[in-house]
């Protein structure tokens, strides 16, 4: 495999006709560790003076109504479908995802983009009964102000998407700090989206800007007093700097952080669904997803006829350049990443573990990308290694006996982002979605954990840190609501029947 991702990233830029810009800060592509371009890192007086400006745009936007906010979102939409290929390509060649899923998250851009300019017209408010005669009371719903978005490397464009669609139809102006391992993705997503502003026509300057970086830029985020929302995807030890920061300022925020998720495989399942399902899942994105399948709880009566079989799998699953057709598992990210990945085995061996996979491929290629045969780990039972997330494609495997025990494993977690039940048995089904079932955001019945689509709300509780972006009614957050009583009476009743007769 030869591979001149220093090319391919020039011819990117030239055909989604975007200058490179130029910087201190260097990107590599990971599927040859060459560097593919650099940008210039944002100083906290930059991300301050960035914040400022946002706040005007804001202040200007809060006042355009919102459909045709939602005009500027559908037209943004237009722009991401003329441009698919090209920034489906670029986010392979920075992440090293397979073009398949570059494509993908392209397309989950495109569909919440879709998503938002519907909600645009449906950012409703309660009427509610009141108590006293001649009133009226209902609920209506503003924009928020700044919202400040830190994205992860692993979903460079859609997690920046989901926040900012949903952001600029509620009235919001967005300040962006990207991965600092995917800067180019986030310029070229920027220059796009200046093209929908430009044919959009009177839209605030500076609605959307990026501050480039890594850990100063983003501090200088968190602690903008005016960012109103601040909305991080990230590691639970991010996460954890990162809320008591914002909360010290009483800012709002929506975490999105750690997974460690796992799926039910009971005696009823189809078998040959769940195989696809549990590839797909945890060899994915080389398990580089916050909702990869880590943990795989097997019944003991289907246990011997799918382990065996998922071993044959990760065996002889393709590794390789993801641009290329076959492709199933691209390179990790970087060298931290495959350390963490050997280190995750080592200890997992030390736990009692059966390792199989793990060992570098393609070294030959260049010192600087770390493609890795996805390991899979047989545990005698649910060790500290097994509760600990490793952003690798690592599963561990366990046996169980009675579906009480499962759920009480897969719940002992500290994270609960994404879940999964492997079952034809409804009412194993129902227990596994029922209140005393599965503690997570995501809990899914026949397919995996991984892989959501934009209409649902998405997110987690425990470590993974509450929030919930994209879908659903994931709006409220960018908004805040103004609850409004009207007194159209000629008298002044008082609430809980107070007399004040003056
Ligand atoms: C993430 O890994 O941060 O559900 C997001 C999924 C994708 C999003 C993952 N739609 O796997």
């Amino acid at each position: 495999m030869t591979f001149h991702s220093a090319a391919e990233a020039a011819s990117l830029f030239a055909r989604l006709r975007i200058d490179a810009p130029g910087g201190d800060l260097d990107s590599c592509s990971p599927i040859d560790g060459a560097r593919i371009g650099s940008v210039r890192t944002a100083s906290a007086a930059d991300v301050d003076a960035a914040v400022e400006r946002a706040h005007v745009a804001y202040l200007a936007w809060r006042s355009v109504p919102p459909p045709r906010r939602g005009e500027l979102v559908r037209l943004f939409g237009v722009v991401l479908r003329e441009e698919k290929e090209a920034l489906g390509h670029l986010v392979s060649l920075e992440t090293g995802k397979i073009l398949q899923e570059g494509l993908g998250e392209v397309q989950e851009m495109i569909d919440i983009c879709d998503f938002a300019v519907g909600l645009s017209r449906q950012l409703y408010g309660l009427t509610i009964a009141t108590e006293r005669p001649g009133h009226r009371m209902m609920e209506t719903w503003h924009p928020l102000g700044v919202v400040g978005v830190i994205s992860a490397f692993n979903f460079p464009v859609a997690v920046w998407a989901w926040n900012a669609c949903l952001a600029f139809v509620c009235g919001d102006a967005v300040v962006w700090k990207p991965s600092e391992k995917t800067p180019l993705t986030a310029v070229a997503v920027q220059a796009l989206f200046e093209r929908a502003v430009a044919r959009f026509g009177d839209a605030p300057a500076d609605l959307s800007q990026v501050v480039q970086g890594g850990r100063e830029s983003g501090v200088a985020l968190v602690d903008h007093a005016k960012v109103a929302l601040l909305s991080a995807t990230g590691s639970t030890r991010m996460g954890r700097e990162v809320a008591p920061r914002v909360a010290e300022r009483f800012g709002r925020t929506l975490l999105e952080l750690g997974g460690n998720n796992g799926m039910v495989v009971a005696p009823t399942a189809d078998l040959a669904l769940a195989e696809r399902a549990i590839t797909f899942a945890a060899v994915g994105t080389a398990g580089q997803r916050c909702t990869t399948l880590r943990r795989l709880f097997v019944h003991g009566d289907v246990y011997d006829r799918l382990v065996p079989r998922l071993r044959q799998i990760w065996a002889s699953v393709a590794v390789g350049n993801p641009l290329e057709e076959g492709t199933l598992v691209g390179p990790l990210i970087d060298r931290g990443s495959f350390e963490a990945m050997q280190a995750a085995l080592g200890r997992a061996r030390d736990e009692g573990g059966t390792v199989q996979g793990g060992e570098r491929l393609h070294a030959e290629l260049s010192d600087g990308a770390y493609y890795v045969r996805p390991a899979i780990v047989e545990m005698p039972g649910q060790t500290p290694v097994t509760l600990t997330e490793t952003f690798a494609p690592i599963l561990y495997v366990m046996r169980y006996a009675a579906l009480d025990e499962a759920i009480a494993a897969h719940n002992d977690a500290p994270q609960g982002l994404a879940s999964s039940i492997f079952t034809n048995d409804i009412r194993e089904a129902e227990t596994f979605l029922s209140a005393a079932g599965s503690d997570c955001g995501i809990v899914n019945v026949n397919i995996g954990p991984s892989g959501a689509e934009i209409g649902g709300a998405f997110g987690g509780e425990k470590e993974t840190g509450g929030g919930r972006e994209s879908g659903s009614d994931a709006w409220r957050t960018y908004m805040r609501r103004a609850t409004n009583t009207i007194n159209y009476s000629r008298d002044l009743p008082l609430a809980q029947g107070i007399n004040f007769n003056m």
